[in-house]
């Protein structure tokens, strides 16, 4: 007899509901497959193969699957035995290391449940995810894009109360901060059974992050079940097998890259996957030619710059059969050029941390390929293209455009801890306002047109408007202030400030207004491109303005001056 499954988290999570779980377990797409049991298949199946390439702290790295395996749970008996237990949350903040995989299996050998931040992330973004999950540790590098991970870590852990544990990616203790743990000594000899053996599927495996559509950023709780279903439809969907090599240009804990399909649909098939350090051509091109990459996937920007760079590159690309590419819109221009310069198919990649991904399938016709964002993984994947402006969502006529809503077998049905916040985000009966604008076309495949949601997509990036505007807002000559995405020919868009300054006081200049943003610790994709001062915001008409109605109508001033400009 087994020993009665563990429960991770239930609390603050908006569980499924037990008819729709079960005939999500009849249909087949909940398997009760878990994390460590997804790893447990990939080393019986393929333990001598390659799973891993990368350059870590150490230097550069090749470990089979037997060898991520062994790793990963040495590195889970340390962590149990500095008291990280099931449940417990990590906030994982790690670049694309070999270390990360480790990482995360680990956490899930243990039962314990990865957090995940993105290396761009800074203290403040950190700290909140700390204080929001109540995290118990956080496993980082040393110095990474000359900024000290480590020191910025044992900073919050000093100040945040449920952080006990700082864990650093490095092999020696040298230049550690306080109380700070490296990698290497956690990794123990394993004892035999991990308590994330015992997990139960359907309980949370990890918790992924929102883009964001309000001040702060919202935490995703995901399943074994749910998530695992993707990652092996995902699988399935893209072809992958032993032999494919998937280079991850983007951060590894991007959803994107983690299951579309990504490290995990990489391990679920027993191929390699390969870290890129940095996304930029130079070193992904030398990368795939070094490696016999087969599959790589990127954002709209990066695919351009990599085809621009394809023209004069002396390294052999004929290796990679498939780009993907996702997180924001991709220019049909841009989607054709892609099998031209880089001789690899293009496929389409429109998805959600929250769930729902569709995919432009392999034997779609070019059009569909180039001016579509494909179609869901499953059949039980339900679309709803409803009236923005309707309060009663009311579904749009056949091919007009309308706001996506969606519910299904991968699809959370709310927010960590975010009621207040789910009551909105989600219909009463369960679907995910996803707060894009699609339209359906004949065939069943979605084309992406817009948006509804307070974000701004830069490049594959999401900025919540309001996130940024709290921090100039924290400034003290600051009264007000408002985010907008402005036309941008590279990213797809860009951000632009407006800010009024306190009347009678010196107006605060822009180059300073963006320092002050950068430095209260934010991600630097999210420091705002450009600023204006302005005495009051250039609307009229709107009466008591809503913010929403505000950002809507400097954001179409903004466009305006901007087509003007050309
Ligand atoms: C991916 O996930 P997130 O959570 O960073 O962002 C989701 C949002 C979508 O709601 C949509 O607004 C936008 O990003 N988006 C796209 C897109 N892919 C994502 N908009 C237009 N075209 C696309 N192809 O970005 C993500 C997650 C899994 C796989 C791929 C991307």
């Amino acid at each position: 007899m087994t020993s009665p499954a563990i429960n991770t988290i239930a609390a603050g999570v908006v569980p499924y509901p037990p008819e729709v779980a079960e005939r999500y377990r009849a249909a087949g797409y909940w398997t009760g497959q878990t994390f460590p049991a997804l790893l447990d298949a990939a080393v019986a199946a393929h333990g001598p193969r390659t799973a891993v390439v990368g350059t870590g702290p150490s230097g550069p790295e090749r470990w089979s699957y037997g060898e991520l395996d062994a790793r990963a749970r040495g590195l889970a008996a340390g962590l149990a035995e500095i008291g990280i237990a099931p449940g417990d949350r990590v906030v994982v903040w790690l670049p694309n290391v070999p270390e990360y995989l480790e990482t995360i299996f680990a956490l899930f050998r243990l039962g314990a449940l990865p957090v995940f931040a993105l290396p761009a992330h800074r203290a403040s973004e950190i700290r909140y995810f700390v204080e929001h999950a109540e995290a118990t540790a956080i496993v980082t590098v040393g110095r990474h894009d000359r900024f000290d991970h480590a020191a910025a870590a044992a900073g919050i852990a000093a100040e945040v109360p449920s952080v006990r544990h700082v864990v650093v990616a490095a092999e020696r203790d040298a230049e550690l901060p306080d109380r700070a743990l490296t990698l290497a000594a956690l990794r123990r000899t394993p004892p035999d059974r991990l308590p994330g053996d015992d997990v139960d599927a359907g309980s949370v495996a990890f918790l992924q992050l929102s883009g964001g559509t309000t001040g702060l950023p919202k935490l995703i709780p995901r399943t074994h079940d749910d998530y695992l279903y993707s990652v092996r439809a995902s699988a399935e969907i893209c072809g992958l097998g032993p032999g494919t090599v998937y280079l991850a240009a983007l951060p590894a804990a991007h959803n994107f890259t983690m299951s579309s399909p990504g490290l995990l649909g990489v391990v679920h098939a027993g191929g390699t996957s390969v870290l890129a350090p940095s996304p930029d051509a130079d070193t992904c091109f030398g990368l795939i030619e070094a490696e016999r990459v087969t599959l790589a996937a990127v954002v709209p920007p990066l695919a351009a710059a990599w085809v621009q760079a394809a023209g004069s590159t002396s390294r052999d690309l004929t290796s990679l059969t498939t780009l993907q590419v996702g997180g924001a819109k991709c220019a049909a221009e841009l989607a054709r050029r892609i099998p031209v310069a880089l001789g690899a198919r293009l496929q389409q990649v429109f998805g959600m941390a929250e769930g729902l991904v569709n995919y432009t399938r392999d034997d779609d016709p070019d059009d569909v390929v180039a001016e579509t964002q494909g179609r869901p993984i499953s059949p039980d994947d339900e679309i709803r293209v409803v009236d923005p402006a309707d309060p009663d969502e009311r579904e749009v006529p056949p091919g007009e455009v309308g706001a996506l809503l969606t519910r299904g077998p991968y699809t959370i049905r709310g927010y960590y801890r975010a009621e207040e916040h789910n009551a909105t985000a989600f219909t009463a009966d369960g679907f995910y306002r996803t707060g894009d604008l699609v339209r359906i076309t004949e065939r069943g495949d979605i084309v992406v047109t817009g948006r509804v949601k307070e974000q701004i997509n830069r490049g594959g990036e999401k900025i919540a408007a309001e996130e940024v505007e709290n921090h100039l807002l924290a400034h003290p000559d600051v009264v007000d202030a408002a985010i907008v995405g402005v036309p941008d020919d590279f990213l797809g868009e860009r951000t632009h400030a407006y800010v009024i300054p306190v009347p009678g006081r010196e107006a605060p200049r822009p180059a300073a207004l963006r320092r002050f943003v950068r430095e209260r610790g934010v991600a630097a994709y999210k420091v705002p491109d450009t600023v204006e001062v302005v005495d009051a915001f250039p609307v009229t008409g709107v009466g008591k303005t809503s913010r929403r109605a505000l950002r809507a109508a400097l954001a179409a001033r903004a466009t305006e001056n901007q087509a003007e400009e050309k």
